[in-house]
């Protein structure tokens, strides 16, 4: 391994650009071509790559810093002993080197008054499908030469596709979400004249290129960017793309945070991933209303929930081998869409633990023995219903359902249990589980789960459940995270039990351990209380004698 200094490579025409962000710490590993930090102009952000694999022995600079071409930003004990990329002597730009940021434009070409003038992709380097992150003008906008158009990104650096023409803008043609490449027509404006070189004789010009390429070839992250950075104005909206570094970008939009309405805490006032995170803590605690959601949200307050996310990817599946198209079953349509307002409303946190069922195992099975000629098979399901019941009635907030600012507390006990069918998953209801017993509780599941199975259930037999259960455990697994039945605040999943080695202090004994999983409505429920529900239900799983005391 040998010790090199990564330097700041080749970044056009800037002279001196701030280090805004550090990607890495000493200690880290890292990738060939990682990003290393962040600079920033007062045009353009770009993240610097690392031009060898290793490791972060030191970084030598630090946020706020100024660089240029040549400066040492990282020491690294190279995993290819630093021969990989050409040597970096100290005064040469390592090779992965991004491109110039903001090439100045070339040449503006003015819009005839005659007609209408074609936009297209300049040449952006070695990026290929960068992906429209960001409209900035809409049809009918007066347009100035050099005025951005539209924001595109990529891994490594994101850039605004500025107009090479003054006009009026005609159409777009492109959306947020598309994928451009070089030469692609994205505009076409009309009207004044305006710049310095003449207008082009023909109605479709060539592209006017505005971001010169690289004068050499770039290696990697050929990152031309001229992201005008506008200033944030904190707690509204701001105009154009707000301040942060593409990879905070990126995650932004993974989370479907929208950028424009975080204040951000940064060297000055840009959004780091950490503004990201706790913007999306306080959306998920009901503490911070996104603008989007407040515009979808009824009058009166309402329930409106809207994260802004992409566009679902399209995907041509076929370019890649055969497939076969089958619509979604309509159970599966209808359980898909509840499936994915419960998992993103909820804040949910889902607790596991084990219950020690060894003796009620063999009380189940030796009880089906005494039944075995034409009685009601017992199953472990009605005994959890049993022991949930308990449960519940201990932590009533885990049988209740939040109304705006208030909880109704439920004094009636439906269970739900999730069962398996043909055409997707149904929760069927135990009605009045605090009622039955065991052995009727068995009968009406197996009733229950065979008229699902037939496609039979009636609304009736799947409405009313006040907390539900979702048993894996015929089928294997060890925990998951099952997804609340809104508007129920918890739900129980359980797994295949095993045999494990339990220490009691003194020796190991063989018990047959339940895997539970709890997973509850951290608005409604407390941590502890998901701790005391689960620790409570294993010991009456482990001594049903418990529910008389
Ligand atoms: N550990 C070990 N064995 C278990 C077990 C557990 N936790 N639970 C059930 N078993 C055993 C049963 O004893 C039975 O064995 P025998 O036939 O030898 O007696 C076998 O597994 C099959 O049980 P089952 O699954 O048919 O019956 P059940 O009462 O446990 O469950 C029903 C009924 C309807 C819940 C189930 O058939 C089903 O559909 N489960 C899937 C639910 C589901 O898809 N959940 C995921 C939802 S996603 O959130």
């Amino acid at each position: 391994m040998a010790l090199i200094q990564i330097q700041v490579p080749d970044i056009g025409d800037f002279d001196e650009v701030g280090v805004i962000e550090l990607l890495v710490k000493p200690g880290d590993t890292v990738a060939l071509e990682q990003s290393l930090i962040t600079v920033e102009s007062d045009k353009a952000s770009m993240e610097i790559p690392s031009s060898h694999a290793g490791v972060v022995k030191a970084l030598t600079v630090k946020v706020g810093d100024k660089v240029k071409q040549g400066s040492v930003i990282v020491e690294l004990e190279a995993a290819d002993g630093g021969a990989a990329a050409a040597p970096a002597p100290a005064a040469a730009p390592t090779a992965a080197a991004p491109a110039p940021v903001a090439a100045p434009a070339a040449a503006p070409v003015a819009a005839a008054a005659a007609g209408p003038i074609n936009v297209h992709v300049p040449d952006i380097g070695d990026f290929k499908d960068v992906a429209v992150i960001e409209l900035l003008v809409q049809v009918g906008d007066a347009i100035k030469v050099e005025q951005s158009l539209f924001t595109v990104e990529s891994d490594k650096a994101s850039m605004e596709i500025p107009s090479p023409v003054a006009g009026t803008l005609k159409e777009l043609k492109i959306k947020v979400g598309d994928k451009v490449n070089i030469g692609d027509l994205v505009a076409v404006i009309e009207g004044a004249a305006a710049g310095a070189a003449p207008a082009p004789a023909s109605a479709a010009p060539s592209p006017a290129p505005v971001a010169a390429p690289a004068s050499a070839p770039a290696p990697v992250a050929a990152a031309a960017t001229a992201i005008a950075m506008p200033a944030h104005q904190p707690g509204s909206p701001t105009p154009g793309l707000p301040h942060a570094s593409p990879s905070v970008r990126k995650f932004a939009r993974e989370l479907g945070v929208p950028l424009a309405e975080l204040k951000g805490t940064g060297l000055k006032g840009r959004i780091t991933a950490e503004d990201v995170q706790a913007f999306t803590r306080s959306v998920m605690a009901g503490a911070v209303q996104t603008q989007a959601q407040a515009a979808r949200a009824p009058a009166g307050g309402g329930s409106g929930v809207g994260l802004d996310l992409l566009p679902w990817p399209k995907v041509d599946f076929a370019k890649f081998g055969p497939i076969e198209r089958k619509e979604l079953s309509r159970i599966k349509k209808i359980s898909g869409a509840n499936l994915l307002r419960n998992a993103i409303v909820i804040p949910a946190v889902t607790n596991h633990d084990d219950a020690d069922i060894t003796d009620l195992e063999a009380f189940r099975v030796s009880t089906n023995k005494e039944n075995e000629k034409g009685g009601v098979k017992v199953t472990m399901l009605a005994f959890l219903i049993k022991a949930c019941v308990a449960a519940l009635k201990k932590f009533p907030e885990f049988n209740s359902s939040l109304d705006g600012d208030a909880l109704i507390y439920k004094q009636y006990y439906h269970i739900g249990f999730a069962a398996d069918t043909p055409n997707g998953l149904v929760v069927p209801v135990i009605k009045d589980a605090d009622k039955k017993g065991v052995l009727q509780i068995s009968q009406e599941m197996g009733d229950l789960a065979k008229k699902a199975r037939d496609g039979k259930l009636g609304p009736a037999d799947m409405s009313g459940a006040t907390f539900t259960i979702s048993s894996l455990g015929g089928i294997g697994g060890r925990y998951f995270t099952p997804i609340i039945n809104a508007p129920e605040v918890a739900i129980l999943g359980v797994c295949r039990s095993t045999m494990e080695p339990v220490w009691d202090g003194k020796a190991f004994h063989p018990r047959l351990m339940l895997p539970l999983s709890l997973t509850w409505d951290h608005r409604v429920i407390d941590g502890a209380a998901a701790a005391r529900f689960n620790v409570y239900l294993g010991q009456i799983l482990a001594d049903f004698r418990r529910v008389l005391l």
